[in-house]
């Protein structure tokens, strides 16, 4: 028998009512779509590492690929607020499914988007919206993961195409994606981004397998040896290390969103338990320290709700810098992954079972808070911000 899906989110300090109906459909429409299709199959994906492909026209059709994109394009055209939500409840669901949609919408859909050009949108941006597509993202390499500016990866110019070679690692989705937005140097040393047709000749994605961590996401490499890349397919839009990163600014603010789902379901599922079990004759949720870490919990839960919900604000209106988005994808991320912890202790035992979501939580955790940029490179974005002065080199 599938287990049932009996999550409540908190909302301590009623900010339910800073949302529009609009929003509040949204996240309901998400949820909901979590508890059916998601939370019976969850458990099982993850132990057995075998991602759901079938859920993906299924999120494509829910609109939680691209939703800031356009309509011409084949996007939801929603505020910043709205892509929050859908990851938030997509990582109360599990980071796994969250890192496909916003790879999908912030790291393939957006570039092409912001530095694409019209044919290449209209070619790719509406197939990636319901799904038909999927890509990834390849900016990491074997050699330069927190310092992406080092990479090796180049492409020359052939008169009538690129010549592309090096390789990226840790790749999520790379091994069943369809195109890879990938960034390597071109003769004069700057960074551009390249739509990489994965069936190219010499392109090769091989999985990583032996994963703790985001089991319910598919993680490989890309190499590239001597691939011939049109000439179409370059993205003339932006050039530098600026380019990659601006995308790397729209996934970190929805992972910003998708780290309160994940606490939200570790501190909903610690609540109910406390009331549940019984020791010494009583409810553990009536002992003093135990109350702590929940009282912990739901300050820390709706801090960051409150937090993000103005990045939110600032985002829709254009204001929000990437230091702003650094300061909640890192409080946010932390703040999931000590929540994992403590409720994993409020459930002793049962905590570490596959019976409850924690465990997986808090193991899938341990990948959002070095993804994306690791939690030290952001309090060095936020120490370089307040200081104006770099203490990465
Ligand atoms: P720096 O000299 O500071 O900057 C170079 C150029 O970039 C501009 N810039 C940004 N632009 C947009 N958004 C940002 N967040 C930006 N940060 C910097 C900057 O203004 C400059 O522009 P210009 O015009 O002057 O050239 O660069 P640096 O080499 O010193 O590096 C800075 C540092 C360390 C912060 C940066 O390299 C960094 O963020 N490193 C972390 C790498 C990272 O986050 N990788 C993520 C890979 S993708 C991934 O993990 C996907 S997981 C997805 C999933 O499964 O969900
Ligand atoms: P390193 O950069 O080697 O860092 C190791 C340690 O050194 C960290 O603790 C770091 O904080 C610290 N450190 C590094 N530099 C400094 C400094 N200047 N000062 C102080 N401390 C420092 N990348 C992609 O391009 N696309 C993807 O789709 C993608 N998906 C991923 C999926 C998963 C499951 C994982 C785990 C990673 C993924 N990544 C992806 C890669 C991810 O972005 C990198 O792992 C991350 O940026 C850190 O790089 P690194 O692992 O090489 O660590």
């Amino acid at each position: 028998m599938s287990k049932q899906d009996h999550f409540q989110s908190p909302d301590y300090y009623l900010l339910d009512e800073l949302l529009t109906t609009e929003h509040l459909l949204i996240r309901k429409t998400i949820r909901e779509f979590i508890k059916r299709e998601v939370s019976p199959i969850i458990e099982e994906v993850c132990q057995s590492c075998v991602f759901p492909m079938g859920l993906i026209p299924k999120l494509g059709e829910l609109g939680c690929f691209g939703p800031f994109i356009p309509n011409q394009y084949g996007g939801a055209e929603l505020d910043q607020i709205s892509y929050g939500l859908i990851m938030q409840e997509l990582e109360r669901g599990d980071s796994g499914i969250r890192s496909t949609a916003s790879v999908q919408s912030s790291l393939v859909m957006y570039p092409i988007f912001a530095y694409g050009d019209d044919d290449q949108k209209r070619k790719y941006l509406p197939k990636l919206a319901s799904g038909e597509l999927m890509g990834c993202f390849g900016l990491t390499e074997p050699n330069h993961g927190s310092n992406p500016a080092g990479m090796e990866s180049r492409f020359i110019d052939q008169g009538d195409h690129f010549l592309l070679n090096g390789s990226k690692l840790w790749i999520s989705n790379s091994p069943f994606a369809d195109i890879a937005v990938v960034w390597a140097k071109n003769q004069n040393n700057r960074i551009q981004g390249l739509i990489i047709d994965t069936k190219m000749e010499g392109v090769s994605t091989p999985e990583t397998h032996n994963k703790w961590s985001l089991r319910g996401s598919v993680t490989g490499e890309i190499i590239f040896q001597n691939v011939k890349v049109p000439k179409e397919n370059l993205l003339r839009g932006k050039d530098g290390l600026g380019a990659p990163l601006g995308c790397l600014d729209s996934a970190r603010y929805g992972i910003a969103w998708g780290a309160i789902g994940a606490a939200m379901d570790c501190y909903d599922t610690a609540l109910k338990y406390s009331t549940e079990r019984t020791q010494f004759g009583k409810p553990i949720g009536s002992f003093q320290l135990q109350q702590k870490k929940l009282a912990e919990m739901i300050t820390e839960i709706t801090k960051a709700q409150l937090l993000t919900w103005r990045l939110g604000v600032l985002k829709n209106e254009g204001k929000a810098t990437s230091a702003q988005i650094s300061m909640a994808k890192r409080n946010n991320v932390e703040m999931a992954l000590q929540i994992a912890r403590e409720s994993r202790q409020v459930l002793g035992a049962m905590g570490i079972t596959g019976e409850y979501p924690i465990m997986r939580h808090m193991m899938n955790l341990e990948s959002v808070i070095t993804y994306e940029g690791t939690h030290d490179i952001h309090l060095l974005i936020t120490g370089q911000d307040i200081t104006g002065i770099s203490a990465f080199k």
